[in-house]
């Protein structure tokens, strides 16, 4: 059995590498790793579904998801995007306040992801302020990209 340090450095190195966390400090970054939870899914298996309220943030550490949402016009949620090792979703709902505006589909079986909650979402990124900024931003560009293709 993996043991609890093990764990720990495994998940601490690998957050190192999301692009997203690069720059917080040693601390926080390992604070993450103590309140994270770990889900896992098989192909076909909803993560997210749009309309839904929502309170946890996603990270990628195994496997492959794909996007997709409601357009008019389309009978079916039209597919937006793919997303795999190191990427994120979910912070949409957390900082818009608003319900899951996409559906998120395992694309792979064993696809794992690191859940981060609401209230340590917060206090990831609340208290840092480049990041906040950079999320603010990054979820405007997706409301924007939603209204091009005619969301739902
Ligand atoms: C998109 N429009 C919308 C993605 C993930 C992270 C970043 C793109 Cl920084 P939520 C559904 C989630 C949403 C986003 C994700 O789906 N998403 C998109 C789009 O074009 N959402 N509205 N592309 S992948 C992605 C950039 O994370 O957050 O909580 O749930 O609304």
């Amino acid at each position: 059995m993996q043991t609890t340090q093990a764990r720990h450095e495994e998940y601490f190195s690998f957050l190192r590498s999301v692009s997203l966390l690069r720059e917080l400090p040693e601390e926080k970054l390992a604070k993450i790793v103590d309140c994270l939870e770990v889900d896992h899914f098989e192909k076909g298996e909803y993560i997210i579904r749009e309309g839904e309220e929502g309170n946890t943030f996603f990270i990628i550490a195994k496997g492959e998801v794909i996007v997709t949402q409601s357009t008019e016009g389309f009978p079916e949620p039209q597919e937006i995007n793919t997303l795999g090792v190191g990427d994120y979703f979910g912070e949409k709902a957390l900082i818009s306040e608003d319900v899951r505006s996409a559906n998120i589909i395992c694309n792979e079986n064993d696809t794992h992801c690191l859940v981060v909650d609401r209230e340590n979402f917060n206090q990831m990124v609340g208290t840092y302020e480049e990041l906040q900024a950079y999320l603010k931003e990054y979820v405007e560009e997706l409301s924007r990209s939603d209204e091009r293709r005619n969301a739902l």
